[in-house]
């Protein structure tokens, strides 16, 4: 049984005893733009499953949430102490932004985010940048962003929740000056074995960054167990890898798995919203005007995704089976990501050919083989494309979880489609009823494809049921972390008998 949003308010008011919250990560839960007409200010909210889970909880506790203001009119709405209210209708906490310059997004950002540690933990040491400006401009923006939570959790006690791969230093220079706060991250993308973080240059300075949380989660027990070893041969750490625990200069950092997930009930909810029938019809018309059978991709462009690799698992689909031709009709949904890195600009132009070349080669006047559609669509309209999709190819190559992979399971409410699943993405260790498939083996892929394109009926049912059923929802991912850190929460300042520093 789930837990729901709400009692997960009243149990999280219970772990922080008082505490305060403060989440941090680059990017953030509301931005403020311009809206066109008259020059008013008028906020959004950026679509991204963490944070639109994360912000009815903060809603319910009030507490700070510390990030990048990136919204072109964010600076008008703060206050002198570069703070606003949010959501705007109805106040519950507070948003306190980070400034950065075209330069910190370029070289923080899209610098060594994403062109250093993106790579790197996805496997591909090939793409990587080292610039010493990127690492400078890195050290620099974590000190900013812990510069902040400084501010915001001045005299008072706190728990303070770090998000991702962009804040690895951040942890260090808070606990610096506030040895006493409880510092929790969760790393959203894969942690990569020793043999490959060893060839970052700086990888002991990151390691200490990290180690310096009380609790340091990843998606699988296998990143754990990577990070747990680099901890001991790179930074020097005493590590206990049956404990899961790292220990450093008396600091002692516990690490663990905590697979996310999604909320289950918003893409039920929308995937049986009163007008899903009607636009599942639209749909069918629109991309399968024959009838016949649907697959869907939902990916970023980005290269740890596999779209090249799964265009050409569906070429040699239709290519060694020609009676799927004009009866399966693909549709790859494909938003552009990070386009300003030369990476992305060519996996971007090379889907476009292979997209191209596909259609021309099995396309007829009457049927289009594969439909990319690179724009963002509202999340009601991919539930009903989940649902309505007879089968759904993830492909990731490396991939820390994959939420399409559990969104397509949540939206298939009549348990008709069948999912096909990298055993290269996290989801696959959970995910009993898919079918495994390896993104790097093209030819096999194909075959399973039509394979799962065939399984009768009662057998698709029942894999999807089993998926259905034992799939937790992010709110539990939320309980088993915090519980996580509430249980090591004593013990760590019994420890290290902490207090905090003077003056911070
Ligand atoms: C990182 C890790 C981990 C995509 N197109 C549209 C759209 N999306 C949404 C999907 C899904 C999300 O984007 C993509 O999530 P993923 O999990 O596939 O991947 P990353 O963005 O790389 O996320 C990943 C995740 O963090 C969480 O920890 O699972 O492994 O790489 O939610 O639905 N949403 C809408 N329109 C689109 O066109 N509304």
């Amino acid at each position: 049984m789930s837990i729901s949003p709400e009692d997960l308010g009243s149990l999280f008011r219970t772990l922080l005893g008082g505490r305060r919250l403060v989440v941090v990560s680059n990017r953030e839960p509301y931005e403020h733009s311009w809206s066109d007409e008259v020059g008013e200010v008028e906020v959004e909210r950026p679509a991204g499953g963490l944070t639109s889970a994360l912000d009815p909880l903060m809603q319910a506790l009030g507490g700070t949430w510390v990030a990048w203001g990136s919204g072109e009119a964010d600076a008008e709405a703060v206050d002198a102490d570069h703070r606003v209210r949010v959501p705007p209708e109805d106040p519950g906490y507070t948003l306190r932004r980070v400034w950065l310059t075209h330069h910190d997004v370029h070289r923080y950002y899209l610098g060594f985010s994403n062109q250093f540690l993106w790579p790197i933990c996805h496997l591909r040491p090939d793409l990587t940048r080292v610039r010493s400006r990127y690492w400078e401009r890195y050290r620099r923006v974590n000190r900013r962003f812990a510069e902040a939570v400084l501010q915001e959790v001045s005299g008072s006690d706190a728990v303070v929740w770090f998000q991702d791969y962009h804040l690895a230093l951040a942890p260090l220079l808070v606990r610096a000056r506030r040895p006493g706060l409880t510092l929790a991250h969760f790393w959203h993308i894969p942690f990569p074995p020793y043999d490959v973080f060893r060839l970052a240059p700086q990888a002991g300075f990151l390691l200490r960054g990290m180690l310096a949380n009380d609790l340091m989660g990843f998606h699988l027990a296998g990143f754990a167990d990577n990070f747990l070893r680099c901890a001991a041969e790179l930074a020097g750490a005493a590590v206990d890898m049956e404990a899961r625990t790292a220990t450093l200069e008396g600091h002692t950092c516990h690490v663990g798995a905590f697979p996310i997930s999604i909320d289950v009930e918003q893409f039920r909810a929308a995937a049986t919203a009163p007008d899903a029938e009607a636009a599942m019809e639209r749909l069918w018309a629109r991309y399968a005007p024959g009838g016949g059978m649907l697959g869907v991709g939902v990916d970023r462009m980005d290269y740890s995704k596999g779209i090249p690799e799964k265009l050409k698992a569906l070429e040699l689909l239709w290519d060694r089976y020609p009676e799927l031709r004009g009866r399966f009709t693909f549709v790859q949904v494909a938003v552009p990501s990070r386009s300003d890195i030369a990476a992305y600009d060519e996996l971007s132009q090379k889907v476009d050919r292979q997209v191209w070349r596909i259609n021309e080669r099995f396309g007829t006047s009457e049927w289009r083989p594969v439909h990319l559609l690179k724009q963002s669509l509202p999340t009601e309209r991919l539930a009903v494309l989940y649902r309505m999709a007879n089968v759904c190819v993830v492909s990731s190559l490396q991939d820390g979880m994959n939420l399409v992979a559990k969104e397509f399971v949540a939206s298939q409410t009549d348990a008709r489609g069948v999912l096909v699943l990298s055993r290269f993405a996290g989801a696959a260790e959970e995910m009993e009823g898919a079918v495994l498939v390896n993104p790097f083996d093209p030819e096999t892929c194909a075959l399973q494809i039509r394979d799962a394109l065939l399984l009768p009926p009662d057998e698709r049912e029942r894999a999807m049921r089993g998926m259905q059923t034992g799939m937790a929802s992010i709110y539990d991912w939320m309980e088993s972390y915090f519980a996580a850190w509430s249980a090591h929460a004593g013990e760590a300042s019994a420890e290290e008998g902490k207090g905090d520093a003077p003056g911070a």
